[in-house]
């Protein structure tokens, strides 16, 4: 075994470990057009539930005619993306017990989704 190469895997491990706060958020990709299109993914599987805790919510928003809107218990109409800008924005948030929707504010009839917080 050749320890030189040992010893920093060692080190990187424990730093990587240590880098690693009890609270970290958990990223939950959202996505918005190219078409009256919006939803979010968790590692890449579509996301209708979740438990309670801190998220961060990465919204990649392809046009300039939608924005990304998330409302519910201790959150009120946030918008992530707005209108007019093509972006990709991240906004870390604490969901609580209940429902959330997320939505497009010009197109909300037809561009939402909610999340069941248990
Ligand atoms: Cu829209």
């Amino acid at each position: 075994m050749n320890t030189r190469r040992l010893i920093p895997l060692l080190a990187a491990g424990a730093l990587a470990l240590s880098a690693a706060p009890a609270s970290a958020a958990t990223q939950i990709d959202g996505l918005v057009g190219p078409g009256f299109n919006i939803s979010i993914s968790q590692g890449g599987k579509k996301v209708t539930s979740l438990k309670a805790g801190k998220y961060t919510f990465k919204v990649v928003d392809k046009t300039n005619a939608h924005d990304f809107v998330l409302n519910g218990p201790g959150i009120s109409n946030k918008t992530i993306t707005g209108l007019k800008e093509v972006a990709t924005k991240s906004m870390t948030v604490t969901l609580k017990k209940g429902t959330y929707i997320y939505f497009c504010t010009p197109h909300k009839s037809m561009m939402q989704g909610s999340i069941k917080v248990t």
